[in-house]
């Protein structure tokens, strides 16, 4: 069993695609083993997307994930970082297999519906920085 963390962005949450985005967890058979709505302010997306702080398009990213809510979740089954990240799609949803979450529902490149942590490392960090004790199962 593994565990991994995911988002639904601001553009998924904005354009109503919650409930698809969940039935497909569901579907594949990842446990949701907690999720809420949140509103990240500029410094919270800045630390979460620290990796990033160097990118052309940093700016732009964080100020997008603060716009509106995200529903932020954490995911657990078998391969659970690899399995979430197929169901994702590839960041450009131009370049997204068939089938796949951003390519059925993406409309840009940093627009892209859903986040999925990286490896274990990354799913760990984005876990905590998001969900305290209490609130994990
Ligand atoms: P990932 O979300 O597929 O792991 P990353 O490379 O980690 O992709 O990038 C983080 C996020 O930054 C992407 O999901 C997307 O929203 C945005 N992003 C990535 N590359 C670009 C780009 O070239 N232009 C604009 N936004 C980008
Ligand atoms: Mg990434």
């Amino acid at each position: 069993m593994q565990q991994t963390f995911a988002i639904v962005k601001p553009d998924g949450v904005a354009r109503g695609v919650i409930g698809q985005v969940l039935a497909r967890i569901e579907a594949n058979n990842l446990k949701i083993k907690a999720m809420k709505l949140i509103h990240m302010t500029e410094k919270q997306a800045q630390g979460f997307y620290a990796v990033h702080k160097e990118r052309p398009f940093f700016k732009s990213l964080t100020a997008f994930m603060c716009s509106g809510p995200c529903v932020a979740m954490i995911l657990e089954g078998d391969d659970a970082i690899a399995r979430w990240r197929e169901m994702m799609g590839a960041t450009n949803f131009k370049d997204a297999a068939e089938g796949t979450i951003r390519r059925d529902f993406a409309t840009d490149i940093e627009r892209n519906v859903v986040h999925g942590s990286d490896a274990p490392e990354t799913a760990a960090f984005e876990t905590s920085y998001f969900f305290n004790a209490f609130e994990r199962v």
